[in-house]
């Protein structure tokens, strides 16, 4: 059963379901904030200390299930971030993916998350400062999860990096900055949810700007859904080493599951089952 007090309203799902992105302002309290950027701190610090410095990345990412970071880690089992996904994507449906980032780049081209369509997921995203258009903040595309447009925007090449000017930005001089947008401007404690499907981009970063990110992924009922969250197995581990993530996805003492949480238990035999312990933990691609 579903939490009243939690849920989103109709007309939140109505704007999620059109426009492909859904903002809430207060999720977290400052004290809570400010707990969750402490616990990144010391974090971060044993992360860096693990990565080789003649590597000098721009972006660093360890997952949030990690006995170092306790508090954050409760944070996918709380009502504020499980309730919503669960109106949005279904009660069976489960937090597959936890990150917390660094990042030290100054742009994040127009890009969408996921090339799987058949399978509906959704990032939640928390930045720990405050975030500006001109500061680093996230900027979505409305609409653009759904096709035609989403596609459209493929062949404009508005993906393209700065270096490697795309169709549209060529024909029209304009730059990503100039495609018109929603801009999620936030303070720490608000969080955005969206489908991994929609176009989003952030420009005017800075150095160790902090996020959180929360994923969910519908429960598959289809064989194609079933196809579909395959393919996201089948990509995990690539993906592990794409982004250098530091540490495992899924922490063994958080697969321990000490205090018997009823969904952390649906989560793990449903991540064990499709295949993505296996996956983003062990590097093993091949799937059950
Ligand atoms: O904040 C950023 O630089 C980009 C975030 C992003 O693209 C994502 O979380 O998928």
């Amino acid at each position: 059963m579903i939490q009243d007090n939690y849920r989103i309203s109709d007309q939140e799902i109505a704007l999620y379901k059109s426009f492909g992105f859904l903002v809430r302002r207060n999720v977290f309290t400052p004290e809570e904030m400010a707990k969750v950027n402490e616990e990144f701190d010391h974090r971060r610090a044993s992360v860096v200390a693990e990565i080789d410095p003649e590597e000098e990345r721009i972006f660093t990412q360890w997952p949030t299930r990690n006995p170092e970071t306790p508090f954050t880690a409760s944070l996918l089992e709380d009502p504020r971030i499980y309730v919503p996904m669960e109106q949005l994507l279904g009660e069976d449906s489960v937090l597959f993916q936890s990150n917390c980032n660094s990042y030290s780049w100054d742009v994040q081209n127009w890009h969408y998350d996921v090339g799987v369509t058949e399978i509906e997921m959704i990032k939640n995203v928390m930045y720990l400062q405050p975030t500006t258009a001109n500061n680093g903040a996230l900027r979505f595309i409305p609409g653009s999860n759904r096709n035609p447009l989403r596609d459209e925007l493929t062949n404009m090449q508005l993906a393209k990096p700065r270096d490697e000017i795309g169709v549209f930005y060529e024909a029209s001089g304009l730059s990503g900055e100039d495609i018109p947008c929603f801009i999620f401007e936030s303070q720490p404690g608000d969080v955005v949810a969206w489908n991994e499907l929609t176009w989003h981009a952030a420009f005017g970063g800075y150095k160790d700007r902090r996020s959180c990110t929360f994923n969910f992924i519908q429960h598959p009922k289809t064989s194609k859904q079933r196809a579909g969250v395959q393919d996201m197995v089948a990509g995990a581990a690539h993906s592990v080493k794409a982004q250098g993530t530091v540490g495992l996805q899924y922490h063994p003492t958080w697969l321990e599951n000490p205090n018997n949480n009823s969904r952390r238990a649906r989560w793990i035999k449903n991540l064990d089952e499709w295949g993505f312990i296996d996956a983003y933990n062990y590097g093993k691609t091949e799937t059950k």
